[in-house]
């Protein structure tokens, strides 16, 4: 995190400012709660596992103190390049921050990968975030709790639903209370620090796992090949869909092309709602048989290719 080059208030005043990482096995709403808290679709959210690949930051201002949530990929047993490349930014993410929220899904429980990821933050303190309550009943929460706190490093528990907002403000008043006080290290308009590229990539990326099933959306990477602000102030943008195979190709193509139809206008709307103009969005398929493996793809997500 480029603390030094960062934008600052003025450093005499009484601001909190601090990172704050959101740690958890995958699909517990990591990236869901980051978009809450920030008020802007900043990560990408689907129902399949390991959707976020990388560290996203999201920054939020809350009653004059600025917050950096820290998005992280699930942490669970990696056997891939790219699984281990994922927990370790997971876990990157905890060492850096000032405040560790832990998130379980109530419906899942204190399971392996949880305890896992517990185990690993012995000595830090930790707030606990169980989430999803929307569906799950009381009595249930109430003797998971227990059940989670038996391991003695929460400092606080919180019922949430990151979907509907529950519990929010109790979470917020608690990371606040724990942020250090210093200035703000981004200006006041920035959501995150993802380049503009990589975040039109991500949001091609959730369109696509929405509509792909199986192991396809693990098979497939996208890139912004280019980005172009036209005179009209519209936006034309270049875009590639890798996958492995060329029969996998085929089914991301879709019947006549209908299935990257729909993966081009759901992305389109969404980036036109993100950056605020209209967008011309191009997207093609190609086969990078070994784009697990290349290098370059973790460099530019910050990932440690040999992690
Ligand atoms: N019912 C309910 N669903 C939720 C809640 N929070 C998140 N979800 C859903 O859970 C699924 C996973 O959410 P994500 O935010 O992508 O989870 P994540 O922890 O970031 O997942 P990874 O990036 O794969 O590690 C999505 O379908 C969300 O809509 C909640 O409070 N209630
Ligand atoms: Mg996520």
């Amino acid at each position: 995190m480029d603390k030094e080059s960062a934008a600052t208030t003025d450093p005499s005043s009484k601001t909190r400012c601090g990172y704050v990482a959101l740690l958890g096995t995958h699909n517990v709403g990591k990236s869901t709660l980051l978009n809450r808290l920030v008020g802007a679709k900043v990560s990408i959210v689907t129902p399949k596992v390991q959707t976020t690949r990388n560290r996203v930051l999201g920054i939020a201002i809350n009653g004059g103190d600025q917050i950096i949530y820290v998005d992280t990929p699930g942490i669970f047993q990696p056997k891939k390049r790219l699984d281990r490349a994922m927990v370790a930014a997971a876990w990157d993410g905890a060492a850096d921050a000032d405040v560790v929220v832990l998130l379980a899904d109530v419906k899942r429980g204190f399971d392996v990968n949880t305890e896992c990821i517990v185990a690993g933050l012995a000595g830090r303190n930790v707030l606990l975030a169980l989430n999803k309550i929307d569906l799950v009943k009381r009595e249930t929460l109430l003797e998971l709790a227990k059940t989670f706190n038996r391991e003695g490093i929460f400092e606080e528990t919180f019922m949430i639903s990151a979907l509907n907002g529950d519990g929010m403000d109790a979470l917020l008043a608690a990371v606040r209370a724990r942020l250090p006080t210093g200035p703000w290290l981004f200006p006041e308009d920035q959501l995150t620090d993802m380049p503009q590229r990589l975040m039109a990539a991500e949001v091609t990326r959730e369109k696509a796992f929405l509509q792909l099933h199986q192991e396809l959306p693990y098979a497939i990477d996208v890139e912004t090949e280019s980005w172009i602000e036209q005179d009209n102030s519209e936006v034309r943008v270049e875009q590639t869909i890798y996958v492995c195979r060329d029969s996998q190709k085929a089914i991301v193509l879709g019947k006549g092309g209908s299935r990257i139809k729909t993966i081009g206008s759901t992305a389109r709307a969404d980036l036109e709602k993100m950056f605020g103009c209209k967008l011309h969005l191009f997207l093609h398929v190609k086969v990078r048989e070994h784009w697990h493996e290349n290098r370059a793809h973790y460099r530019e997500r910050g990932l440690d290719f040999d992690a």
